[in-house]
């Protein structure tokens, strides 16, 4: 295929403009743009810096409720998307305040959600009748469909990272959304409930799969750090990506939620990370520690509740000036499915 597109010519400018009225256009006029050689997406890198973030976040606090907001929410928008509230192409990224004494009313949407805590301790969030109370490093999962509230009854604020599947439920045309008729949802199950039943290496005996989401919404920090630690033991990195795991369902081994991957790394101190790239455009934050991500020819530096966007097929490579914990959350485990994630680590 040339990679310029056929000349033209008056003849075929007046043959297009016959078309237009009809609702037909010449494919090989804009056959090039559609098919790329390679991944040539709009999303650029970009880095929120919490530091200077969070003054906006407090001042929204003064400016609305939480209530009557619905979400009191800062999008992160990606610089090459503006007006589109999305970080990457498919993904949707945004910090969210809840200060104490407040309440976040119940609703149901077709999109899964994830929560990253970032800043407070004891806020909760209610999904299908369980709380979970958060700390910092906690991921949590709403699955798609399910009721879900927020409620600060601590006396801090807390922020947390969203990421939700906004654009890509948005490419299907597949939105739905519920308010809830009551504010709180009814409390059904005690704390802790499901991490107990499915998420501590068991199973309850006769328990069959009800969607597609982990059964598992709450992975607690603590836990997540620990393995990392105990891995560290055997000095086994990987030149890319240092330690990485990724979040599963305990019971299928697949991503914890089917439209987002997400992943937990650590980088040792001094960690000089080999170029990689992959299809799947991805969000990160900063847990622990401090390094930088380059990016082609951008370096961010991140620190401690940093967030920063690494585009679709970009090549990067991460480096750490003291131990590191990165959260990623991207699309990888919908391109999977459909068969198009591919990556490439530097020769
Ligand atoms: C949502 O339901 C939450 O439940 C957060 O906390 C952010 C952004 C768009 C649409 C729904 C939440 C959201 C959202």
């Amino acid at each position: 295929m040339e990679d310029a597109a056929p000349p033209r010519t008056p003849e075929r400018e007046a043959f297009y403009e016959e078309l237009a009225p009809r609702h037909m256009a010449p494919l090989w006029e804009v056959l090039r743009a559609l098919i790329t050689r390679e991944p040539a997406g709009p999303c650029v890198p970009v880095i929120w810096h919490y530091d200077e973030v969070r003054p906006y976040l407090m001042r929204s606090g003064a400016l609305i409720t939480a209530k009557e907001a619905e979400r009191r929410v800062l999008i992160l928008e990606n610089p090459a998307l503006a007006g589109k509230a999305a970080a990457t192409h498919t993904l949707y990224a945004g910090l969210q305040l809840i200060l104490p004494g407040e309440v976040a009313p119940a609703h149901r949407h077709s999109q899964s959600a994830l929560r990253f805590v970032l800043e407070g301790e004891g806020a909760y969030t209610a999904v299908d009748g369980e709380r979970t109370y958060m700390s910092p490093g906690d991921f949590i999962i709403t699955p798609s469909w399910t009721w879900h509230d927020h409620g600060n009854d601590s006396d801090r604020p807390m922020v947390w990272l969203d990421g939700l599947d906004i654009p890509l439920v948005s490419f299907f045309d597949a939105s739905f959304m519920e308010p809830g008729n009551a504010e709180t949802q009814l409390v059904t199950r005690p704390d802790g409930d499901a991490l107990a039943r499915y998420g501590s290496g068991l199973l309850p005996v006769d328990w069959k799969p009800a969607g597609k989401t982990s059964p598992v919404f709450s992975y607690p920090y603590a836990r997540t750090r620990e393995a990392l630690e105990q891995m560290k033991r055997r000095q086994d990195w990987d030149a890319c990506h240092g330690l990485k795991l990724r979040y599963i369902d305990p019971s299928t081994g697949e991503s914890a939620m089917p439209t987002m991957s997400t992943f937990m790394q650590l980088l040792p101190h001094g960690f000089a990370g080999a170029s990689y790239r992959s299809t799947d455009g991805a969000v990160y934050v900063c847990v622990e520690g401090r390094g930088e991500t380059r990016i082609g020819d951008q370096s961010l530096a991140w620190g401690p509740r940093d967030v920063f966007v690494v585009p679709s097929w970009a090549k990067h490579s991460h480096r750490a000036a003291a131990e590191s914990v990165l959260f990623s959350f991207s699309d990888r485990t919908v391109q999977e499915k459909l068969g198009l994630w591919r990556e490439e680590r530097a020769a």
